[in-house]
């Protein structure tokens, strides 16, 4: 009975040791220890043994019943460590590992024109004011001294909504309402960014919408060198310091004496290049003196306050800078266009 236990031993521990996967061992365990296995069965024998052999077998028993149970423990708590270990590697993450980069965008070209234009405004003590893009008749066209006959308020370049409302064709209907708000009193010192609409056949110059930034300045005492001096500024801090301008006489109907800026070629230094069409010059703003009409209508005494008023188209500001050949480029949304304004 001895040799047979070994025997149920050796088996039984080949057994724990080529077992692959833990139910091996569930197996092995209910074969070898379980209430109808082997060394039970040895057990139950042991009445037909001698006084003098039944200790010895028993103990054996015993013993053979814990080494197989030790070694089915061993290897189940090895094997499940195994498992273990391949399960954290397999999910391991590497912190170390770089992140995947964010597609940062970058602002419109246009909005980056029209911050910058405002920077220098404001470094020079004027305020952003901003107003409806849908606006009325009266100040679109009347505040501003462009009488009933006149030919901008024509069905051809303005889009009407009703016969009152239309889509504002300039900004400067939002200076005659800050000039209201102002109750007469001066400085009024005001840049107008914002979209504009008229009614023209889109090409590479021209678009039915399209962004400008008019500037206004009234208060006691403003003259002409004033607004020389406020576009001399403006020209050197957008363009470059070396830049100088020049004006020439002009006619709007909301200012008097008008002028046509321009601003000395930056590409060619006014040498003359394809960009200012060999003149050394590029037409930039249009200003002048705010039309005494016009300062009546927004609250002002023109006897006692005066004042300039300038205009600029932000597109061709944006072209200039960049030398972009066609406005369509801002509004056909072509990131391989955008992209290149980080
Ligand atoms: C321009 C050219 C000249 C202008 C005039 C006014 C206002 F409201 F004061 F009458 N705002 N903007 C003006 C003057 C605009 O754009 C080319």
């Amino acid at each position: 009975m001895l040799d047979r236990l070994e025997e149920l031993q050796r088996e039984a521990l080949q057994k724990v040791e080529q077992a692959s996967e833990l139910n091996d061992l569930k197996d092995v365990r209910v074969a070898y220890l379980g209430k109808k296995g082997p060394i039970t069965e040895v057990l139950k024998g042991m009445g037909k043994l001698s006084a003098e052999e039944r200790p010895k077998v028993g103990q054996k028993a015993n013993e053979v019943r814990d080494e197989i149970k030790t070694a089915i423990e061993e290897k189940e708590s090895r094997m499940e460590k195994e498992a273990l270990d391949k399960k954290l590697k397999e999910e391991s993450i590497d912190v170390t590992l770089p992140g995947r980069p964010v597609r940062r965008g970058n602002r419109h070209p246009l909005t980056a024109v029209v911050e910058t234009v405002e920077d220098v405004f404001i470094g020079m003590g004027f305020s952003v004011a901003e107003g409806p893009e849908v606006e009325t008749d009266y100040y679109n066209f009347e505040s501003l001294n462009l009488p009933k006959d006149h030919p901008a308020r024509d069905m051809q370049d303005t889009f009407f909504i009703t016969s009152d409302l239309l889509l504002r064709t300039q900004t400067s209907p939002v200076q005659t309402r800050t000039m209201e708000k102002h109750e007469g009193q001066g400085p009024v010192k005001i840049i107008c960014p914002g979209k504009v609409y008229r009614r023209d056949e889109d090409d590479a110059t021209h678009s039915h919408q399209f962004m400008q930034i008019e500037g206004l300045m009234v208060d006691k005492n403003i003259r002409m060198s004033d607004l020389k001096g406020v576009l001399e500024t403006f020209a050197k801090n957008y363009f470059g310091e070396d830049r100088k301008i020049r004006l020439r006489p002009s006619f709007f109907p909301f200012t008097e004496p008008s002028a046509e800026v321009d601003i000395s070629c930056a590409i060619c230094d006014g040498e003359g290049c394809r960009t200012c069409k060999q003149t050394g010059w590029i037409e930039v703003l249009g200003a002048g003196m705010v039309h005494p009409n016009v300062l009546k209508m927004g609250g002002f005494d023109p006897e006692v306050y005066s004042g300039f008023a300038f205009g600029m188209g932000v597109e061709r500001l944006a072209m200039l800078r960049y030398g972009i050949d066609d406005i369509r480029h801002f509004y056909t949304n072509d990131m391989r266009f955008l992209s290149q304004f980080k």
